[in-house]
């Protein structure tokens, strides 16, 4: 039998088919570490570069649409200039504008903290921030506001945790009611950094408390680098889809910290288990809504090289945990079969199914191997060869 006829084929076309990731402005553009940065002559530093970069990851995976926007670094004017100048390049490079991610940690404002501070005058600047965040949602048809605050403390007894919880369960009740009706707001958690003693959403429960508080349209997002070394994030992921209460993520891979490493480069087995929840769920017949999102910026590799590795990574393990055989698991599960049913799982994570994979993409008119295409198009050279000398001194994310 070929590859093309078995069972395992067709549900590998369906899940491919139906997986979509979206990537981020800033995996293009030069990031660094808080030590310094390295320039890179490729990256993208306009808003128009960003959505070329995309276009084109877009173009080789048949995966990626839509693109994350960063207000302050992609929107900087938030006004009708920014938004017609998206709705042109959405067009001229297909790929449309994703979710729409709020800046407040950058200002000097923001110091002590922006929807927590205990400044109501700084309070009301961040919200007013949120707020023009989901207007700008409407107006370029994007459906999800995500929300990260880097608010927390650094010393005990410096700031009232308690206060800041009914700051922000004030301030997401607010932004909650200026959604559209088709719009979500993703309250987005992490335990440490920039702050480090104490962070006002440090994790899932306080996330899912604060969703719940602000209203239907609000949900969580899970960021795989935003946990505690060792926890067990598809057992929070299970329980998210449980309460419904799981709204998307945010993909990169961490050895140590908040590393933002390409997704499977650490672990691709986590990825796997998570994947595996989620395919469960669906099987199970569970509702849900995920926006899968990468958020990664590359310091080292390259930063097309680097994007389209990692949803080439996410769709192979995605079709991996798709082809868990979920009926002879369960009767395993049951009979308390431990190593069999630890085999049928692990079976699945071993499978190799590029070729798979590959045959699917033909099947779409998509590259056989992305990353073989990237390098044969030229694009890495023209855009270095384009952009490289306007790189040098570059300072900001943007
Ligand atoms: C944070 C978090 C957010 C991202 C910022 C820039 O660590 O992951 O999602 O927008 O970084
Ligand atoms: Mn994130
Ligand atoms: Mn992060």
């Amino acid at each position: 039998m070929s590859l093309r006829e078995s069972a395992a084929f067709d549900r590998a076309v369906e899940a491919l088919d139906n997986f979509r990731i979206e990537i981020p402005s800033w995996g293009f553009a030069n990031t660094g570490t808080r030590f310094g940065k390295f320039v890179q002559a490729a990256a993208a530093s306009t808003i128009e570069e960003k959505f070329a970069d995309a276009g084109e990851v877009n173009r080789l995976t048949g995966a990626t649409p839509t693109l994350a926007l960063h207000v302050l670094w992609d929107l900087p004017g938030g006004g009708a200039h920014d938004v017609a100048q998206v709705r042109l390049l959405e067009k001229r490079f297909n790929v449309r504008a994703g979710s729409i991610n709020p800046n407040l940690f950058q200002d000097q404002e923001y110091k002590y903290g922006s929807l927590c501070n205990p400044s109501a005058q700084v309070r009301e600047q961040a919200l007013a921030h949120v707020i023009k965040s989901i207007e700008l949602g409407q107006q370029l048809g994007s459906r999800d506001v995500s929300l990260w605050l880097a608010d927390g403390s650094n010393y005990p007894g410096t700031q009232s945790i308690r206060k800041r919880i009914e700051w922000l369960e004030e301030a997401l009740s607010a932004a909650h009611a200026r959604l559209a009706p088709e719009q979500r707001l993703l309250v987005e958690y992490k335990p440490f950094e920039p702050a480090f003693y104490h962070t006002d959403i440090a994790d899932w429960g306080m996330a899912t408390h604060l969703a719940s508080e602000a209203g239907p349209q609000a949900r969580v997002l899970v960021d795989t680098g935003h946990h505690y070394a060792t926890q067990n994030i598809e057992q929070i992921v299970a329980w998210l889809l449980h309460t419904g209460m799981l709204g998307g993520f945010h993909f990169n891979d961490r050895r140590y910290g908040d590393d933002d490493l390409t997704l499977g480069s650490i672990d691709p087995y986590q990825v796997f288990r998570i994947f595996h929840e989620i395919h469960s769920a669906a099987d199970d017949g569970l509702e849900m809504d995920i926006a899968f999102m990468v958020d990664q910026s590359h310091n080292l590799k390259g930063k097309m090289e680097a994007m389209v590795q990692t949803v080439v990574t996410a769709q192979e393990i995605w079709v991996k945990a798709a082809l868990v055989n979920r009926k002879e698991l369960t009767g395993k599960q049951t009979e308390c079969e431990l190593v069999q049913a630890e085999e049928t799982f692990r079976g699945a994570f071993w499978r190799d199914v590029r070729p798979m994979v590959s045959a699917w993409r033909e099947m779409r008119n998509t590259p056989a191997d992305p990353l073989a295409a990237l390098r044969e198009s030229g694009y890495v050279e023209r855009i270095t060869r384009e952009r490289g000398s306007r790189q040098v001194g570059a300072a900001s994310y943007a």
